[in-house]
């Protein structure tokens, strides 16, 4: 075994990588990344016995979520990017030390034992050391299981906290819980019910890292409204952009203004349409194509530059390997990066490019139905339900991933009652977001909520038709079909958990990391289910 990692849905065979990821993760890049959580636990340390003597440093504090936010899948695939990160954490920790010493901390051992003279063979050779199959010997196959699941929560919510620190929303009692939860797995005494406890916090917590990055998200490019998006292009020069990064989509779409080029989202950019700050610019035209699993051929055909901010990236294909760009976190080995926001090379790569000879199709979905949109017209949507023009709430979302058994969503949606509503968030939505579906006097029967970053969203407008009901999320006639692939899928699951909503159904397939034992505990506790087919799930709902 060159490599373990189990942390997404397409693991191979349903229970690990060994050799190399399916995702295109390599041994020495999972090496690494292994190493830079191990270096976020090390810090982690400090940071949060500092707390307690009253010292902080917000830096670092960022830092760990950035190399969190880095080692989620689809995210960074470069071995010499990781190594930067990896010097930089040991910089960290010199200082961190040296911090928490003079305050009066006692001896403590540093994780971090590598520093800038080390190679990227050095690191991977440490990397090794401190692997998933390291922990699941000293602890057991279901503790480990647990410690994943805790920091796989923490992963998707350093992702979310990153987004809305970008737009300048930190609260210090979140960062405060991911050095307390990080500095936690690194004890001697973890029992099951302890790590459950703190993968519940840990989505009580991710609830507040959602709601900052909705202040930061809303604060910044105002509340989305319903907005008709176009799907087919328009003739001319072209930027596809992906991701989830709405600050690089807002500067792209200020850096091209005026040069005859249109921006089009691509994947889990397309509710950023409905966002005013970002739908006043007229050059952001349209959407293009699927979510993320379908991109290499999409790419391929896209006759223009093509810009990741954020995962899910998959290994480029020649065909446009000169003309993809990445930005932020995210990394492929010889990709150009851009990493002081001046966009000028994609600009450069989308003129030089042919361009879309001719306009497509007249062709629109809706987005824009965050919970501003939706909470707006709760009136209608109450008086729907109590004159039972609408019988159920279905929210299908989630990631999307290229197994073939993730059509199961197209037939769930499809095999939904005419008066039943689905809202919809994240990558997962593609499956069915083209469907024809219709309304409810006036209300569409999908309501798009937004991206995986905005699933606070869905939890407002479930809590506020709860209050409306007098009732609790459970006993609204709303049912949950969450389809996962990454890491934030995890933290959004433990946070719905954290609500103590039951029922929840989760595909396409189980995680590997939740053995028997574990997967006992969640449906004895939240009647967690697995999926099946479409009409027997929807029959089993609606009864
Ligand atoms: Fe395999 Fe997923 Fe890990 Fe990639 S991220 S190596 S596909 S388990
Ligand atoms: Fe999708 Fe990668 Fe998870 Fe944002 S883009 S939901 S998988």
């Amino acid at each position: 075994m060159s490599m373990f990692c189990y942390q997404c849905e397409q693991t191979s065979k349903g229970t690990g990588c060994e050799k190399v990821g399916v995702c295109g993760k390599d041994a020495q890049t999972a090496a690494l990344q292994d190493l830079l959580v191990y270096a976020s636990k090390g810090l982690a340390r400090y940071l949060h016995r500092m707390r307690k003597l009253g010292v902080t440093d917000r830096q670092a504090d960022q830092f760990v979520c950035e190399a969190l936010f880095t080692t989620i899948t689809n995210v960074n695939f470069d071995p010499q990017r990781l190594r930067t990160l990896l010097i930089k954490a040991s910089e960290i920790n010199v200082r961190l030390k040296a911090a928490y010493e003079k305050a009066g901390g006692e001896a403590l051992k540093s994780f971090i034992d590598w520093d800038a003279s080390s190679s990227v063979e050095d690191l991977e050779a440490r990397g090794l050391t401190v692997s998933i199959v390291k922990s699941k010997e000293k602890l057991g196959d279901d503790a480990a299981g647990l410690v994943e699941l805790l920091t796989y929560g923490l992963k998707g919510m350093a992702a979310y906290a990153n987004h809305a620190m970008i737009l300048g929303q930190e609260d210090d009692e979140v960062y405060a819980f991911f050095s307390d939860a990080l500095n936690f797995i690194t004890s001697d005494e973890l029992t099951a019910d302890s790590l459950v406890a703190k993968n519940l916090e840990c989505g009580k917590v991710n609830i507040r890292v959602m709601e900052l990055l909705s202040i930061a998200n809303t604060g910044t490019y105002g509340h989305p409204v319903p907005t008709q998006v176009r799907i087919e292009p328009l003739k001319g020069k072209a930027i596809l952009i992906s991701g989830h990064d709405l600050k690089d989509l807002e500067e792209l779409l200020k850096q091209t203004e005026g040069k005859g080029i249109n921006v089009y989202t691509h994947g889990e950019m397309l509710p950023c349409h409905g966002y005013p700050e970002l739908k006043k610019y007229s050059h952001l035209v349209g959407n293009y194509g699927g979510a993320w699993q379908d991109q290499k051929k999409e790419f391929d055909a896209f006759p223009g530059a093509i810009l990741m901010t954020t995962n899910c990236i998959q290994k480029p294909r020649d065909t446009y390997f000169d003309r993809i760009f990445t930005c932020g976190l995210v990394a492929w080995p010889g990709v150009k990066h851009i990493s002081d926001g001046d966009f000028s090379p994609v600009i450069e790569a989308a003129l030089a490019a042919d361009g879309f000879a001719e306009d497509g199709a007249d062709k629109t979905i809706t987005v824009g139905f965050g919970h501003n949109a939706v909470l707006g017209v709760a009136d209608k949507i109450i008086e729907a339900v109590k004159s039972g023009a609408i019988k159920h709430f279905f929210l299908v979302g989630g990631c999307d991933g290229a197994k073939p058994g993730r059509n199961y969503y197209t037939e769930f949606v499809e095999a939904t009652p005419p008066d039943t509503v689905i809202l919809t968030l994240a990558c997962g939505k593609y499956r069915f977001n083209k469907l024809e579906l219709g309304d409810i006097g006036g209300i569409p029967r999908l309501l798009d909520v937004g991206q995986c970053n905005d699933a606070y969203s869905a939890v407002k407008i479930a809590m506020a038709l709860a209050e409306a009901f007098d009732t609790d999320v459970n006993g609204l006639p709303l049912s949950m079909n969450i389809s996962w692939y990454e890491q934030k899928a995890v933290c959004i699951l433990l946070s719905l958990l954290h609500l103590g909503i039951k029922g929840i159904r989760l595909g396409p397939t189980l995680p590997a990391f939740i053995t028997p034992a574990v997967l006992d505990v969640l449906v004895e506790n939240f009647d967690i289910k697995p999926i099946t087919t479409a009409k027997e799930d929807i029959q089993a709902i609606l009864g």
